[in-house]
């Protein structure tokens, strides 16, 4: 039960209570009071048990196919972001203000984070990205966060891309790859981290808020780069795009967009903020999400030197100051496009009322069951929903009908057909696991958790001893 589910009951007591009389009302109370402690007692899980409908005081995640059901990976997390697999049941998981990374194996947590670094954490500050890269000898973690000069909450001094090796248990040898801006800021950060079947690194950052509408924000800082579609703008600074290195944080070839650093080192551009990057596995195709500003949040496909449009137009609507929408735009055309190297495409999907888009993922196994290989799935942080969708027959676009043909998501109702599931809190990651099944973050201060998503008839797992 949630604090507003709480709120509810208090409600509905005051108002009993000023209906009934005494006695009436005591025993009303006590009644309630009962199926509170019932309620309560049923909260107690453990590693694998599943939770459907028996959580207490967090998320109670309805998952709608009856051949799936939702199980507790690991709860009491502070602020995760993401999380990333080493292996079996060994899941790296990091925590936005504590700038922490800590190691979840068979479902219990290491006594201390494995890496503790200074982050700064207003708003999208923090500790936000996490990818590994499994080689032969050696295990990459690639970490991206804001750093801060002297302590957790100090000053930042930039969003960093840092390379770092696992050892025994340690995450060593960090090597800077990208040192990107962090003002103004707060928000708009990014930090989706995905390694491509290149076996390269892709990263999301946001505009940092670069974007911001001095007459609407008081405190705004406006920067304004040839990446977010100011043809006579400051130089590329790294903001506001889809950037791609080698893990040594290299260059990929001679850079799609141009050659100048670090223009050579984006992949996509005009970019408002993503928390989602995916590629598909049967394709090799770029996926992400985007976020609009109260409106026109993305889905897209996001080919070589992809211009996402911000802020010329967000979902298809021409931004009308910082939070309107204006007039529809389907093919802006005063655009950056870095002589031809860039091009602008619609979204794939849209959702014209924000629902706050984070992670996607492709669910690339059948574990689930056939009926949803190779599916994409998005997760969000205002709505609390798991959305589920199938892609076009050569998988360029996602297969919408009725309502939704138009690609777009008009009404909240409208959506009925693609959500695999609802309530479960602010979604900040999804991954499959080596084993098949589906992982999601929940971000929460005090319930952050980790989920997973198994067949319904599949029997819990008990932590190895
Ligand atoms: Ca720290
Ligand atoms: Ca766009
Ligand atoms: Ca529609």
């Amino acid at each position: 039960m949630n604090q507003i589910a709480y709120k509810l009951l208090l409600l509905f007591y005051l108002t009993l209570f000023v209906k009934l009389n005494r006695k009436r009302f005591v025993i009303a109370l006590s009644f309630g009071i009962l199926s509170l402690i019932l309620i309560g007692n049923s909260c107690s899980l453990s590693y694998g048990q599943d939770v459907q409908g028996t959580k207490f005081g967090r998320v109670v995640p309805k998952i709608y196919p009856h051949d799936l059901k939702v199980e507790e990976v690991f709860l009491g997390l502070h602020f995760p972001t993401r999380m990333a697999f080493v292996g079996p049941d060994d899941i790296l998981v990091i925590e936005k203000n504590n700038g922490t990374v800590s190691r979840i194996l068979n479902g219990t947590i290491s006594s201390r984070p494995i890496l503790d670094v200074n982050v700064a954490t207003k708003m999208d500050r923090g500790m936000v990205g996490i990818a590994v890269l499994n080689g032969l000898n050696r295990t990459y973690v690639f970490l991206y966060f804001t750093e801060a000069d002297s302590k957790d909450g100090g000053k930042a001094l930039g969003n960093m891309l840092y390379r770092y090796e696992l050892q025994n248990d340690k995450l060593i040898r960090p090597k800077l790859l990208l040192d990107l801006p962090a003002t103004p800021g707060p928000i708009h950060n990014g930090g989706a981290i995905v390694i491509g079947p290149d076996g390269n690194v892709y990263l999301s950052v946001g505009d940092i808020h670069g974007s911001c509408d001095v007459n609407v924000t008081r405190s705004c800082h406006t920067v304004k780069t040839k990446t977010q579609n100011y043809h006579n703008g400051d130089d590329v600074d790294g903001r506001a795009g889809i950037l791609r290195v080698t893990p040594d944080g290299d260059t990929v070839g001679s850079g799609i967009l141009g050659n100048s650093d670090p223009l050579n080192k984006y992949y996509a551009y005009g970019i408002r903020n993503s928390f989602g990057l995916n590629f598909d596995p049967v394709t090799g195709n770029l996926w992400d999400t985007e976020n609009g500003p109260y409106y026109g949040d993305e889905i897209n496909l996001v080919k070589p030197g992809f211009n996402s449009g911000w802020d010329k137009v967000a979902g298809i609507w021409k931004p009308n100051g910082t939070f309107n929408m204006g007039g529809i735009t389907l093919k802006p055309n005063n655009l950056e496009d870095f002589g031809g190297k860039g091009k602008y495409s619609a979204p794939e999907f849209i959702w014209s009322h924000t629902t706050g888009p984070t992670a996607i993922t492709f669910v690339n196994t059948d574990k689930l069951g056939k009926q949803y290989q190779n599916d994409l799935l998005v997760g969000d942080v205002h709505n609390g929903r798991l959305w589920h969708f199938d892609l076009n027959e050569n998988r360029t676009g996602l297969s919408l009908k009725g309502e939704l043909a138009d690609k777009i998501a008009n009404y909240y109702n409208e959506t009925a057909g693609i959500v695999l599931g609802d309530d479960f809190g602010e979604i900040t990651d999804i991954k499959v696991g080596p084993d098949g099944y589906v992982y999601v973050v929940v971000y929460s201060k005090q319930y952050g958790e980790i989920l997973r998503i198994v067949p319904a008839d599949s029997t819990p797992k008990s932590p190895e001893k």
